[in-house]
């Protein structure tokens, strides 16, 4: 559990953390990956996530992980798929899309992934998986029905849910590229009512969203696009979130 007691005992620390998404299929060149993983370790990223929703090959992944080890930093699969696996990670958010509407996001890739991920070494950390907006990639290869911004209630229903099941990290996610992210009152009452280390991910583009949701209790913010975009500004997103003691 070592890439899971890393993210508890800086929580446990006091800190919040960010993460940086780096999505293969659009960071394809090595030099250029590199210079994005120096960018947002240098600025205090606290670990990186591979993923993407449509066609990552395991090369891709691989190549990518091993580029990404040179940080020093966890490197974990956050997969899309079955091909975003990698033995070359240190660990995978073995997740459920919890608000799908298709059988295979909640029990087949997992059962077609464990044997894999075994023999991969991987270490897994239990991720209950809510996707809020149906206009991303995610949302539409995900099958995923949404939950409307109005109704914390609701989200707090599946948080509870996933703590219940055992998960210990849930993912809030509005979609890569997202116009806009989630409302601060998700993780808010998330992290009111349960134990769980909250992450909130999708349309953060700025250091004033990613204050918003942390004070509203997010443990874990994550950026993807923003650092491909604009690496100024996602390193200001990185440096505020570091900078916050609660
Ligand atoms: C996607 O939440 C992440 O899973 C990152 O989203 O690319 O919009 O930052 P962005």
């Amino acid at each position: 559990n070592k890439v899971f007691n890393y993210i508890v005992g800086k929580i446990a620390g006091g800190e919040k953390l960010h993460f940086t998404l780096i999505d293969p299929d659009k960071v394809s060149r090595l030099d250029e990956l590199e210079k994005l993983m120096d960018i947002a370790s240098s600025a205090g990223t606290d670990a990186f996530l591979i993923g993407g929703s449509t066609s990552v090959t395991p090369e891709e992944a691989g190549a990518t992980a091993e580029v990404l080890k040179k940080s020093g930093l966890p490197v974990v699969v956050f997969p899309g798929n079955l091909n975003c696996l990698t033995p070359k990670a240190d660990a995978v958010l073995f997740m459920v899309l919890m608000n799908t509407m298709e059988p295979y996001y909640l029990m087949q890739v997992q059962v077609l992934a464990a044997p894999l991920i075994r023999k991969y070494g991987l270490e897994t950390i239990p991720t209950g998986y809510i996707v809020f907006n149906t206009d991303t990639a995610v949302g539409h290869i995900g099958r995923v029905y949404s939950i409307p911004y109005s109704k914390p209630e609701l989200v707090l229903a599946y948080a509870l849910a996933a703590e219940m099941m055992g998960f210990k990290l849930l993912y809030l996610e509005a979609g890569s590229g997202a116009q806009s992210h989630i409302p601060p009152a998700f993780p808010g009452i998330v992290k009111k009512h349960t134990e769980l280390i909250t992450m909130v991910g999708g349309g953060i583009r700025s250091p004033d969203a990613a204050l918003e949701l942390i004070r509203a209790g997010a443990d874990i913010i994550v950026t993807g696009t923003i650092m491909e975009k604009d690496p100024e500004r996602g390193v200001n997103i990185i440096k505020t979130i570091k900078k916050y003691r609660g």
